[in-house]
């Protein structure tokens, strides 16, 4: 039986914690979300609250890679013909800042091939690492994650990333309802509000963890086996 110090239940459930049947997930740790001149500051949103995980992410990944845990990194992004942008997402995006699929200064903002589009330096993904390329904000919608995910015999996955409120939570959702067990490490996510990253939070702690559980990312490197 082993467990890491997480709220509002140890976690894993039932105990069954190994480098084998566990996987981290960082989801969208992009230039266009958490880097000068990409989507979010296009916005006007604070970087200082995207930036916040990469350094605690940056423990956590070095130490579960050591470990040999599963390492998988997601991005947010657009084929370059727009193709798989829906009218509406598009439309919103345009109300704020520039919009999806439009040229701002790290090129076309969320098209893949991009430089805003790229996953950052600070956590660049190792070869053999999975990537995870996503049109919507859930990870499991039109993609392939969790074929792989059975694949490799995950049961438990550990999300980190940005931004808290819409897809670490998303994804966690999505997960969750697969049957997966889900931790998300509080101080390894961020979001473009720091009301809305507490109040995302505080929601998976409801009816006993309602997607999962909460830690953070000392607890990782003190108790992950
Ligand atoms: C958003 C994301 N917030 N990665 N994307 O549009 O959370």
């Amino acid at each position: 039986m082993t467990t890491i110090n997480a709220d509002p239940y140890h976690w894993p459930y039932n105990g069954d914690l190994k480098p084998e049947n566990t996987a981290l997930i960082i989801i969208d740790m992009q230039t266009d979300f958490c880097g000068l001149g990409g989507y979010v500051d296009s916005m006007g949103y604070d970087l200082e609250l995207t930036r916040a995980p990469i350094e605690p992410i940056q423990s956590v990944l070095s130490h579960m890679r050591a470990k040999g845990y599963h390492i998988l990194h997601t991005r947010e992004g657009h084929r370059p013909d727009l193709s798989d942008l829906p009218d509406n997402k598009r439309w919103r995006s345009q109300q704020v800042g520039i919009g999806i699929g439009d040229a701002g200064p790290c090129g076309k903002v969320l098209v893949r091939g991009e430089p805003g589009w790229e996953i950052i330096n600070e956590l660049r993904p190792e070869p053999g690492e999975v990537i995870i390329d996503k049109p919507g904000k859930g990870s499991f919608y039109a993609t392939d994650l969790e074929l792989i995910l059975r694949t490799r015999g995950i049961q438990n996955i550990i999300l980190t990333g940005i931004t808290t409120d819409v897809c670490v939570h998303t994804t966690m959702r999505e997960a969750n309802d697969r049957g997966f067990e889900c931790l998300i490490l509080e101080d390894c996510c961020g979001a473009t509000d720091q009301g809305n990253h507490h109040a995302a939070i505080h929601m998976i702690k409801m009816q006993g963890g309602v997607f999962g559980s909460v830690s953070n990312s000392q607890s990782i490197l003190n108790e992950l086996p």
